[in-house]
């Protein structure tokens, strides 16, 4: 049975709104999934140390038949494709692919924790997610209305 997952995607590094832009396409291509809605491109702020440059962010809702960690696997692919580099924790990056939500789902395994731990606090994934499924409940988080309403929503523009 297909899931509905929604998949965070960010880039601060060698021409992001490219990085990011591709990236869906990808996800699209990913075995057993197709990209349902795609999210406006979004200019944040770095979270973590701000001598990096601004992010680009955007969501994607997939429907996908591929199970969790399936799933898991076919994005890190995606970033490694996008010579993904990672020099410092919390620092600049090609792309970074996360796994959101997944359906209704609760996951707490070493590799994967959803809903995404953050979430909550990253308007860079609250604001382009309400775009694409403003009624959204995060299982164990409530709604995504209320979320936002409790998000400091500076440092981020969506682009057109
Ligand atoms: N900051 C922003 N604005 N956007 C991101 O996607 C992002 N990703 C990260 C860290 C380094 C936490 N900061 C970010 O992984």
């Amino acid at each position: 049975m297909p899931v509905i997952a929604y998949i965070g995607l960010g880039s601060n590094l060698d021409d992001p709104i490219t990085q990011v832009t591709t990236a869906l396409a990808e996800l699209d291509a990913v075995a057993l999934s197709h990209v349902r809605r795609a999210s406006s491109l979004y200019r944040s702020d770095p979270m973590g140390p701000p001598d990096q440059p601004d992010y680009i962010n955007a969501v994607a809702e997939l429907e996908t038949g591929l199970e969790p960690l399936a799933l898991l696997h076919a994005l890190q692919a995606i970033e490694q494709a996008h010579q993904r580099v990672r020099l410092q924790r919390w620092g600049a990056r090609t792309l970074d692919l996360d796994l959101l939500l997944y359906g209704d789902s609760r996951i707490d395994l070493a590799k994967l924790t959803v809903p995404h731990p953050g979430i909550a606090e990253r308007n860079f994934v609250l604001l382009p997610l309400a775009e694409i499924a403003p009624d959204l409940v995060l299982p164990g988080l409530g709604s995504l209305a209320a979320l936002l309403a409790n998000c400091p929503l500076s440092g981020i523009e969506r682009l057109d």
